[in-house]
């Protein structure tokens, strides 16, 4: 069993960890930079020591800093939330050949998923659809690489193997641009990759991004807990996401949520997961795996009523799943709203400094996942998220209206923040009705 766990990141996540640690008893080590001596979980956790100073590559990205603090304060697990060193595999090795349990997948899955090529390989062979593509990395073949392209149809989208979360795409519209296109991509991944590795997809006009959630123990049992639809989103920062996806049947999700479980069986995954698709006109297309536990999950906690973090912990802890997949049932909708400290009159620019007031929502249903507090400085070092505003209803009208509730209840003073956006998307006809794509933000924005 874990008996005392070092938090391994900041802010509203951390916080989370450590109230999943508080009640399964688990003693807690926060670890923090300089700049975040305030942070509210660091005033709570049992012991608390500072790794560096306030840029994240002198402490939450350095894992020297952190594994001597676990070391000092007798840690034997370490959890590393999502962002910073979730999912570098070189970290959860050295985490375990340290002595310590990593909460999180085997260094290898990460490994593994990290590279987008070897990610979308494994799910063909276990069945998952993906997106009709080149399958493999492209070489430097002139008649090969047009002959793909045909065969795929255009437009295209090529896309670095190291990359992911919308860093290293191009999109090729006609044969024209494409050996210009590739040896580009190559070139900007082999410098901001280190991989100069890029294949080639069907590119999507105008998909939906819905995400599928698993939980997996690494010894033969699996389940997935439904969808996510993050298709609200501006420069790949979600925006609002939901579960259950509007208009997604009861047939497609188990259909594509058993071909993930199964997945994660095949390779044999150990922990929390989960499979990003694109979904247009009636099909999934898997395009990546994220190993970590993710910004959005309280919308999956709201509709299956099961703790992720507490699961994952579970997991680590070397439990087998506590639950199957007949166990899980949806219950009603769950709407998140990610509160940003920004200013969306100029260009979403970070709006760091001091809160002066802070009066949050509460009721049934109303869940805010946040570590400010009236005094509380936002630090301009780091992400500019200061809150989760998580909602649930019987039905996703009541989540609507209850979140329009909660968000007119929200003051929050000294700092800009997105609410005002917020409150416009959730009154917006086309996010009302359910379904929109990826591009419906920025178009709505006026971005095009
Ligand atoms: C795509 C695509 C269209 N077709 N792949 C962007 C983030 C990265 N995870 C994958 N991304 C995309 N891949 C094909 N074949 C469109 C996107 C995309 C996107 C995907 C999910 C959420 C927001 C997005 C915004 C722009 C582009």
């Amino acid at each position: 069993m874990i008996k005392k766990l070092l938090i391994a990141n900041r802010g509203e996540i951390a916080l989370r960890i450590l109230r999943a640690c508080r009640e399964l008893g688990i003693k807690t080590v926060a670890v923090y930079s300089e700049a975040d001596r305030s942070l509210k979980h660091v005033g709570l956790a049992d012991e608390a020591v500072c790794i560096g100073p306030g840029p994240s590559a002198k402490s939450y990205l350095s894992a020297t800093a952190i594994l001597s603090a676990a070391e000092i304060t007798g840690a034997d697990a370490i959890h590393p939330g999502y962002g910073f060193l979730s999912e570098n595999p070189d970290f959860a090795e050295r985490v375990e050949a340290s002595g310590f349990i990593f909460v999180g997948p085997r260094a290898d899955s990460i490994r593994l998923m990290g590279d987008k090529v070897s990610a979308i390989r494994t799910m063909m062979a276990a069945g998952v659809p993906t997106v009709p593509g080149s399958g493999k990395p492209l070489d430097d073949n002139a008649e090969e690489n047009y002959a793909i392209a045909e065969r795929i149809g255009y437009p295209v989208i090529i896309k670095a193997a190291g990359g992911g979360g919308g860093r290293g795409m191009r999109v090729v519209y006609d044969k024209a641009m494409l050996l210009e296109s590739i040896a580009l991509t190559k070139n900007e991944a082999g410098v901001a990759f280190n991989n100069p590795e890029v294949y080639m997809e069907k590119f999507l006009q105008t998909p939906r991004h819905i995400e599928i959630q698993v939980l997996s123990d690494g010894q033969g049992n699996a389940v997935h807990l439904g969808e996510r639809d993050c298709s609200m989103q501006r420069r790949h920062q979600k925006v609002v996401e939901e579960a259950p996806a509007p208009g997604i049947t009861q047939a497609e999700r188990e259909f594509i949520g058993n071909q993930c479980a199964r997945a994660c069986i095949e390779m044999n995954y150990r922990g929390a997961g989960t499979f990003e698709f694109l979904y247009e006109k009636g099909h999934f297309y898997f395009i990546e795996m994220n190993t970590r536990i993710q910004v959005e999950h309280p919308v999956t906690e709201m509709v299956t009523g099961i703790d992720l973090v507490r699961t994952q912990i579970q997991i680590a802890a070397g439990m087998p799943l506590p639950f199957k997949q007949d166990d899980i049932k949806l219950r009603g909708h769950a709407i998140e709203c990610r509160v940003n400290a920004e200013d969306p009159t100029h260009n979403f620019m970070p709006s760091p400094g001091k809160i002066t007031r802070a009066h949050v929502p509460g009721g049934i249903g109303v869940r805010w996942d946040s570590h400010i507090y009236s005094g509380y400085s936002v630090p301009p070092t780091y992400d500019s998220m200061i809150g989760k505003l998580i909602v649930h209803g019987d039905t996703r009208e009541s989540a609507l209206a209850r979140m329009e509730n909660a968000l007119s209840e929200m003051v929050i003073e000294g700092i800009k923040t997105n609410l005002g956006l917020q409150k416009e998307i959730i009154s917006d006809e086309g996010f009302r009705k359910g379904g929109v794509n990826i591009h419906y933000l920025e178009k709505k924005l006026g971005m095009h």
